[in-house]
Formats: C-alpha cells, sequence, structure tokens
C-alpha cells in the first residue's frame, strides 16, 4: 500500500487570531493512505504541538509502519489524522447537516450583515463575545435577537470572562434566547457557577481536551468535540457516548482544518451527532482550496513531505 504525506498552505481572506496567535495562512499536513485521505493540522493558538512537531511524530509513525512496526503517538492532531486515514467510515444512515452558520466582526459589522442578511434568518447563528466592551455586545445580541425574534444564539467567549464578568454579562441574557454559552470561563469550577446562577445554558469546548475533571450539570446543554484538539477517535467517541447517556448535545467542530478535514468532520458529525448542525462555518475564511473542482485532493498545490 502506498502511503504518502503533504504539507499544504491556505491563503486567508483576512489574518485569523487564536488566543493572542495571528495567522495569516492555514498550513497543515494531507496523508494520502492506500486510497484514503486524512488532515493533521495543529491549530496555533489552541494545540499544544506545532505544525514541525506533529510532522516529525507523523514522519517517525510511518517510517516505523514501513519496517512492519506501530508505535504510539501523542500528539491529539496526529492521532486524529492517523485514526481517519486508517478508518473504515461507515455507510452514514443519515445525511449531514449544514453547519450553523458563524458570524465574526465587530458588534458593528456583525449588526450591518445582519440587518442586510437577504434570506429568511436561520434557526441558528453563533457569535463570538467577550472581545469587545460589554455594552457594545449586549446591544448587538439584543439588535440580533429584535431583527430575527425566532434566532437562537450560540455565544463563545473562549474562556475570556472572569467569573464576575461572566455573571454580570449572562445575567443581561434572556435564557429561552440563547441555545448556549461555550466556555464562558477559563475553569470548570468557574463555568458551573455562572451557569447555576444565571440559569444560562452553557457548552464545554476547549476544556474537554485540556482536562478530565469535569462532570455533569443541570444548565450543560452541549460538549463542542474538536478531534484536533482531542485527539482519537475512540477519544471522541467516548466523549460522544458520556453525552449522550446524559442527554446532552453533542456538536463536531472544526479546528480551522481545510475542506478536506472539514468533509471528514462533517461525516463524523452525520454519523455521532446526526440531529445536531456541527460547528463547521469555518471555510469561507479561505482563499483558496486543498480540492479541484471535482473534490479531489489537488496534489500539485502540495509539497511532498514523505513517501513509502
Ligand atoms: O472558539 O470554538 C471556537 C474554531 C477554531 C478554534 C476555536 C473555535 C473555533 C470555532 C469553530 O468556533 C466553529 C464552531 O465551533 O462553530
Ligand atoms: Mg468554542
Amino acid at each position: 500500500m502506498d502511503i504518502t504525506l503533504y504539507r499544504y498552505q491556505l491563503p486567508l481572506t483576512h489574518p485569523l487570531t487564536f488566543h493572542n496567535q495571528t495567522i495569516q495562512q492555514r498550513e497543515g499536513l494531507l496523508l494520502h493512505w492506500g486510497s484514503s485521505w486524512s488532515e493533521i493540522a495543529p491549530l496555533p493558538g489552541f494545540s499544544r504541538e506545532t505544525l514541525a512537531e506533529a510532522e516529525q511524530e507523523t514522519i517517525a509513525f510511518l517510517t516505523a509502519f514501513k519496517q512492519g512496526k506501530t508505535i504510539p503517538v501523542i500528539y491529539p492532531s496526529v492521532q486524529f489524522g492517523l485514526d481517519c486515514a486508517r478508518r473504515s467510515w461507515p455507510v452514514l444512515k443519515h445525511t449531514p447537516l449544514p453547519p450553523y452558520l458563524l458570524l465574526q466582526g465587530t458588534p458593528e459589522d456583525i449588526i450591518w450583515s445582519w440587518k442586510e442578511w437577504l434570506y429568511d434568518y436561520p434557526s441558528r447563528v453563533k457569535l463570538k463575545v467577550a472581545r469587545y466592551p460589554m455594552r457594545d455586545e449586549l446591544a448587538m445580541i439584543r439588535e440580533i435577537i429584535r431583527l430575527a425574534p425566532k434566532t437562537k444564539l450560540i455565544l463563545d467567549a473562549n474562556q475570556l470572562w472572569t467569573r464576575e464578568e461572566a455573571w454580570t454579562f449572562m445575567s443581561h441574557l434572556d435564557p429561552a434566547r440563547i441555545e448556549y454559552i461555550e466556555d464562558p470561563c477559563a475553569t470548570y469550577a468557574d463555568i458551573r457557577a455562572v451557569a447555576s446562577h444565571t440559569g444560562i445554558a452553557v457548552a464545554l469546548d476547549e476544556i474537554l481536551s485540556a482536562e478530565t475533571n469535569w462532570d455533569f450539570f443541570p444548565q450543560l446543554k452541549g460538549l463542542v468535540l474538536k478531534p484536533t484538539l482531542i485527539g482519537s477517535l475512540d477519544k471522541c467517541q467516548e466523549l460522544v457516548k458520556k453525552a449522550k447517556a446524559n442527554g446532552v448535545k453533542v456538536v463536531i467542530s472544526s479546528s480551522h482544518e481545510s475542506q478536506l478535514g472539514n468533509r471528514l468532520l462533517a461525516l463524523l458529525a452525520a454519523e455521532w451527532s446526526p440531529e445536531q448542525a456541527p460547528g463547521l462555518d469555518t471555510l469561507r475564511y479561505f482563499s483558496g482550496s486543498v480540492l479541484d473542482d471535482k473534490q479531489q485532493v489537488d496534489t500539485k498545490q502540495l509539497q511532498l513531505v514523505w513517501q513509502s
């Protein structure tokens, strides 16, 4: 069986910032394993491994594999890529749901694009919060809700609020209009405290790839799974099982993978959480694609890294 590892660079429509790390282009690896493809793309600011480290570990694995040995890998992005490449994908029982809309920009930009929205407003929209003055963000949320009374909001604070800030912000929200807030604070204890005191639904995202010390509570409505950050598909599936047993939604979400990785995540979402729109509306920030018109990987744009 032929195995080939490539590197890709995708230009972005504008720079993206993740936890104070700004990237001008997205870089990652694509793995061609027999007839299947997968992706290894640690996200700066979120992944603990760099692309260089992930590449080194992948090459070590592939070199050993060529000699008939299977060695363990520790980086989540590498585990995800190797698991996807070697997986026998089941025939889907459900067609993938389109992702919910993700709006980014200043509160002013977002209100503007929402006012100019030509179509029926969607049932769900995700907005980042805890970036701009609280007053402006609360005004933005009021305006979104006023214009689209049937739309429910998914908010994401990316752990940026203190307990007090989260408490204040969340006290101003109408629980009926908020699907959930992802990671209002940095610790599980703070997230649980503000959710219990305000009655606003919350979801855990970043904590799931860092901490094992959390549990379910009444306001916990969702687990947001980013397989590139969590790692092995078994680990992801365990979380899916745990969530379902506790009546909590599972939202499969992107770590800004390329079009190829995004497609794999859409398939996993349709398999693991078929009734839940995934968090995969991240492709429009790319001004290029690793796929051609026929949705096949365009190897002409890739750099060869390793070959069996
Ligand atoms: O904050 O959930 C996040 C993408 C990369 C890194 C962090 C996040 C995201 C997303 C993906 O928001 C889209 C989504 O979850 O809807
Ligand atoms: Mg999040």
